[in-house]
């Protein structure tokens, strides 16, 4: 199939315009770097840059917009993630053209991707009552023991191109409820979609009395994202990207005794066992490996089947890869947009390359589509490849539709292999064996921070605390407890008796 034809940049630069335009923004021009759309692989128009000095002025004003923001009441800082939620329904449609104007996503993800933010947002408003210490029994008399939680202070957002506004979110709305205020450094391939963010949480303070700075946006390069890792004012960097960014940002916030929270590299792994429902797994692994062109970080990489059931499977993805309709995220037909890069398809060829030069074979996919009509853009077919048990090209992430598949023998081994990457965002297990399916989320099981049962890697819903381990960077965003990343917390001991008791039976004077 070759999907259907391309929308023009002209057209798509005036759907950008007219989504712009009804959140409120109007782009400022300048020729600092260009807004860009993969469909075409063309410019859109040019953008002015922040500097340093901008950075300096917006971290200044998140800073005092802190001290007054960290006192109002949790419960009322609610009510400015309620409004932008609100926001965020009424622009739903508008936020998601943008999405898939500067990210390539299809239509129904780029929905999802806004849906993923409406719910961050009414989560967050709960969250602002409930943001809960513990009362711990004192060991004196007349004493109590308790937990209380703080505002931490400025946030620097540092997010990435393949989910431009929904990763922004989770930080903002939890931060934004904890009291903290937000300095973003978003993608420079994703300005568009974050000035309209930016202009909706300022149109949501307004409405909500909020001071302006509790949110501020830095549209620039990487000494931007420098200063803000940097710089002592930010008390977290929440940084999403790859491993080889988090090395660097990791250090030097810890080089200041500030606190990062990353979410870098997933190279995720299925285990298929030969009890799955083979029906299921076809569907849980097509929409993991090849779904958002293979440009999450949860995105399926690895598939690991038992040998007795490796060919049938095979055969099923194949057939079901060669009907995948690839072209303009616009046709709601489409299943698999662009790649965000010429640069990301060369990472994907050259990948390939190693690994057939190891004895790799593929099995469908990899050709180029679409060259003749956009010779900028770069869509491909997603890829299943067969490798051998030895093959390191296995164990290092690549931002591309690639499946590699591999067998096993026993759950032991396949769990061994499983693990024995440098990554641990998301895995799963496809069965209907209960005995294998505990084994695979227990301790001696999975060692990624997200383990599921017949479902695929990716697609983690908001309430969850999201991210992984070991080169993954261990940060959690999102639900469940991952707000205590976004506060302080103190123990108070208080004395109500009339009598100093030391802890410990000291006795002193
Ligand atoms: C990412 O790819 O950076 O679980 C985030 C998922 C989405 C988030 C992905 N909810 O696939």
């Amino acid at each position: 199939m070759t999907g259907t034809s391309l929308p023009t940049t002209d057209e798509l630069r005036e759907r950008a315009l007219a989504a712009l335009s009804r959140v409120g923004v109007t782009p400022e021009d300048g020729s600092d770097f260009h807004a860009r759309t993969p469909i075409t692989g063309e410019d859109l128009f040019g953008l002015a840059a922040a500097g340093e000095a901008d950075a300096e002025e917006a971290v200044a004003a998140a800073h005092e917009a802190f001290l007054t923001w960290r006192t109002t009441p949790a419960p009322r800082r609610g009510e400015l993630v309620r409004r932008l939620g609100e926001l965020l329904r009424e622009h739903k449609s508008d936020l998601a053209d943008l999405i898939t104007i500067e990210a390539g996503k299809i239509r129904s993800e780029a929905l999802g991707e806004v849906q993923e933010m409406i719910d961050i947002c009414d989560f967050a408003l709960g969250l602002s009552r409930q943001l809960y210490g513990r009362t711990i029994a004192s060991e004196r008399p007349g004493h109590r023991l308790a937990e209380t939680w703080h505002p931490l202070g400025v946030v620097g957002v540092i997010s990435a191109f393949n989910f431009p506004a929904a990763v922004w979110s989770w930080n903002t709305a939890v931060a934004l409820a904890c009291g903290d205020t937000v300095v973003w450094k978003p993608s420079e391939l994703t300005p568009l979609i974050s000035l309209a963010c930016d202009r909706l949480v300022a149109r949501a303070a307004g409405d909500v009395g909020a001071p302006r700075d509790v949110h501020r946006l830095l549209l620039g390069d990487r000494a931007v994202g420098e200063r803000l890792v940097d710089d002592p004012r930010v008390a977290l960097v929440s940084a999403t990207g790859s491993t080889r960014m988090g090395r660097e940002v990791g250090p030097r916030v810890a080089a200041r005794f500030g606190r990062s929270l990353l979410e870098l590299g997933g190279n995720n792994a299925a285990v298929v066992t030969p009890s799955a429902d083979l029906d299921l797994t076809v569907q849980g692994v097509v929409f993991a490996a090849a779904g958002t062109a293979g440009q999450r970080c949860t995105t399926l990489r690895r598939l690991i089947v038992h040998r007795d059931i490796a060919d049938t499977l095979v055969e099923r993805l194949t057939a079901a890869y060669r009907k995948l309709p690839i072209g303009n995220p616009f046709d709601e037909t489409t299943l698999v947009g662009p790649l965000i890069s010429p640069k990301a398809l060369d990472g994907m060829q050259g990948a390939l390359d190693r690994v057939q030069a190891q004895g790799g074979k593929v099995l469908v996919g990899g050709n180029r589509r679409l060259a003749g009509q956009a010779p900028e853009a770069a869509y491909a077919e997603p890829v299943i490849i067969r490798v051998g048990e030895q093959n390191d090209v296995v164990r290092e992430e690549t931002f591309a539709p690639i499946l590699y598949v591999m067998t096993y023998d026993t759950l032991d081994e396949a769990i061994a292999l499983h693990n024995d990457v440098p990554q641990g965002l998301s895995s799963s297990i496809f069965t209907r064996d209960q005995q294998e399916a505990e084994l695979f989320l227990s301790s001696a099981g999975s060692d990624c921070g997200i383990a599921n049962v017949n479902i695929g890697t990716s697609g983690a819903e908001i309430g969850g605390a999201f991210g992984g381990e070991k080169e993954t960077g261990g940060g959690r965003e999102s639900g469940s407890d991952s707000w205590k990343a976004y506060m302080r917390s103190a123990t108070n001991t208080i004395n109500y008796s009339s009598e100093l008791a030391l802890a410990q039976n000291v006795s002193f004077l």
